[in-house]
């Protein structure tokens, strides 16, 4: 492995590979909670590939798995697992149409992983709950991710050496999953929406702010150098760019009708 950058060791270490997935052709027909409309399935493609193009120009070596009309919500992929530098943890998602997701995640990241621990029922938890920042990692209880599913993950941080966080999301309103609400952009920094930006959980970081009218984009993502943001949120872009990041808009629309962000689309290791 090549040395790496102090700036590297803050946000963990540098980010190698990614795993996407395509949208299948019945993209439209997964879960929803938001009246955006149908998406547009050739623009969904098309913004797909351009989220693959720019985690390649991140660094990142690509498995682009093939799309998966058994599961619509397949191209969700980070849903499936919890991967830290010192393992890999297959989900068990709270939705039941995406359970049969994980053993093709499982196949594809065995390549990588000597072993995987698991989320065992009755316990449910869905990687869009899931925020690493730096040792820490907070976990969302929310709709997909029940009290037992946070405690099997906690247990499993703590033996690796990290400190889990349990954030209560149920009773915020409009986010689906934690990460729909917060995001670790590195240095010790957290973007976050008004309603968790004062979470006592969070009182450990810098908490850059997003207004309300951008909070679809508080789940933005660091890539090594770069942060991607969703397109068309420019304060929160400036305030990124403000602290030095090199921010990198990506057009989201079809995938925001789905109720998925920029994380949601691949798993990052
Ligand atoms: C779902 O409801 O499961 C999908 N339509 C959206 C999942 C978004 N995933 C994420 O935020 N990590």
């Amino acid at each position: 492995m090549s040395r790496q950058t102090s700036q590297d060791r803050e946000v963990n270490i540098r980010l190698r590979h990614a795993i996407v997935r395509p949208p299948a052709l019945n993209f439209a027909d997964g879960l929803t909670t938001v009246d955006l409309g149908v998406p547009d399935y050739e623009r969904a493609l098309a913004q797909h590939a351009a989220y693959c193009e720019a985690l390649e120009r991140c660094g990142l070596a690509l498995t682009r798995l093939a799309r998966d009309a058994r599961h619509p919500d397949s191209t969700f992929v980070e849903d499936t697992a919890i991967l830290t530098p010192r393992g890999a943890i297959l989900t068990r998602p709270g939705a039941p149409s995406r359970a049969g997701e994980v053993e093709e995640i499982r196949g594809a990241l065995s390549p990588f992983y000597p072993g995987f621990d698991r989320i065992e029922p009755p316990g449910t938890l869905d990687g869009g709950d899931i925020c690493e920042a730096e040792d820490r990692f907070f976990i969302g209880i929310s709709e997909r991710t029940n009290e037992e599913g946070a405690r099997q993950l906690a247990a499993i941080l703590v033996r690796d050496g990290y400190t889990p966080v349990l954030v209560d999301i149920r009773g915020v309103e409009g986010i689906l999953h934690l990460k729909s609400g917060i995001a670790c952009v590195g240095e010790g920094r957290l973007v976050a929406i008004d309603a968790l930006a004062h979470d006592p959980a969070l009182r450990n970081h810098e908490v850059i702010p997003v207004e309300p009218a951008e909070g679809y984009a508080a789940n933005c993502v660091r890539v090594n150098d770069r942060v991607l943001v969703a397109a068309g949120h420019p304060r929160l872009e400036a305030a990124l760019q403000r602290l030095g990041y090199d921010t990198l808009p990506l057009e989201m629309s079809e995938f925001r009708k789905m109720d998925g962000g920029l994380s949601c689309l691949s798993l990052r290791f």
